[in-house]
């Protein structure tokens, strides 16, 4: 079933189609390349305001929700993503662990909320979960739940069974990025393709978890393929709940580590696109804020971002620390976001 609350229901006057709505009043609702790249090219500061109106009538406009991350199993992945410092095929140096027991998740995901997160995340370097370790994994939702988190995991690929396994255990939401557009996504990674990505996709919502898809911006891509990444996101079934975007954060002796840098509008303008594409969604401004100034980060949430993840670390990569977070909110007069009642 399509849920037609969650798809933009804004015309576009503002970004050059003369009013008109790319909502024609036949389902599925679709926005095409054309619709959205007009969208994305209009004046900043109508796209900009564009983007906070529709954030406005969603969400409130300053509240962020703050996320927390943890790699639950770190490096040695079979896949070959050229952005990552976690695939073996690349010399990163990073040192590969074995899966965490269950009771140390707990704890570091109890600090976590004591310190103010709403959300955990648990991350691991593998192509996909192996059945045997679905146990552990079970058993670390249900814990992780049980301290009143919203919970996300991603572990690569899920079969069918294996998404029906964690719906069950209570797992809100599955992150697994398309990354880029299915054009330059051959060029990023070879191991396992666009349309394997989409498969899990939608194994995760045919099992009725949430979805958290969304990409990384500074792997040498044109603005096409960032709003073609937008318009597949926008266009599935359903779309995301959950929008992830990422600054590419260049690791040393992987593919990407010389990438040539976002420019900072840009990065502005595609979190706007994704506001408007997708107005119901949570639009997370993922990695590389080490890299943003105060202000970058400003103008992202201005655009319609609203989700940080909180800490020194990522998965293996840097972060603003909390001292450097609480201050830019305090500088914002943002506040963190209450978790609402569970669905
Ligand atoms: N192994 C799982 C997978 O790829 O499905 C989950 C972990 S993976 C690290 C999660 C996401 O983090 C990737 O899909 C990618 O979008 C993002 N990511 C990884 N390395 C990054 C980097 N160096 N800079 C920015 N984003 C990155
Ligand atoms: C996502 O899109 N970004 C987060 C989360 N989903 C799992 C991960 C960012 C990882 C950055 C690189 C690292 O820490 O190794
Ligand atoms: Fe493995 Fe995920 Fe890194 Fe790709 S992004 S190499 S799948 S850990």
């Amino acid at each position: 079933m399509l849920r037609e609350e969650n798809r933009s229901d804004i015309s576009v006057e503002q970004g050059g189609l003369g009013g008109r709505s790319w909502q024609d009043g036949t389902e599925p609702t679709r926005v095409s390349l054309d619709q959205a790249r007009i969208i994305y090219n209009s004046p900043f500061n109508d796209l900009l305001f564009q983007a906070q109106t529709v954030h406005r009538a969603h969400f409130d406009p300053n509240a962020v929700q703050i996320s927390r991350l943890l790699s639950i199993k770190t490096g040695g992945c079979a896949e070959d993503c050229g952005y990552c410092s976690q695939s073996a095929h690349a010399p990163t140096g990073l040192k590969a662990s074995r899966l965490m027991m269950v009771e140390k998740v707990l704890a570091e995901a109890r600090k976590a909320r004591d310190e103010g997160a709403s959300r955990y995340c648990m991350g691991a370097a593998w192509r996909r979960p192996k059945d045997r370790d679905m146990e552990t994994l079970v058993a670390m939702v249900a814990g992780v739940k049980a301290l009143g988190l919203e919970t996300c995991m991603t572990l690569g690929m899920l079969s069918p069974e294996q998404a029906g396994t964690l719906a069950d255990a209570g797992l809100d939401y599955y992150n697994h990025n398309i990354d880029t557009s299915e054009e330059f996504y051959p060029q990023v990674i070879t191991t396992r393709t666009f349309a394997d990505r989409l498969e899990t996709l939608a194994n995760v919502r045919e099992a009725g978890m949430k979805v958290c898809a969304g990409g990384i911006l500074g792997m040498g891509e044109t603005t096409d393929d960032r709003i073609s990444m937008l318009v597949t996101l926008a266009n599935l079934p359903e779309p995301p709940e959950s929008v992830p975007v990422n600054m590419l954060i260049p690791i040393p002796g992987s593919r990407l580590a010389n990438a040539e840098p976002v420019d900072p509008v840009e990065f502005v303008r595609t979190i706007a696109l994704a506001r408007i594409l997708m107005p119901r969604s949570h639009v997370r401004l993922s990695a590389g804020r080490t890299q943003m100034s105060d202000e970058m980060q400003a103008l992202c949430f201005f655009a319609g971002a609203n989700s940080i993840f909180a800490g020194d670390t990522l998965l293996t990569a840097e972060n603003p620390g909390e001292d450097h977070d609480t201050a830019l909110f305090r500088r914002l007069g943002l506040k963190p976001m209450e978790l609402g009642p569970a669905e």
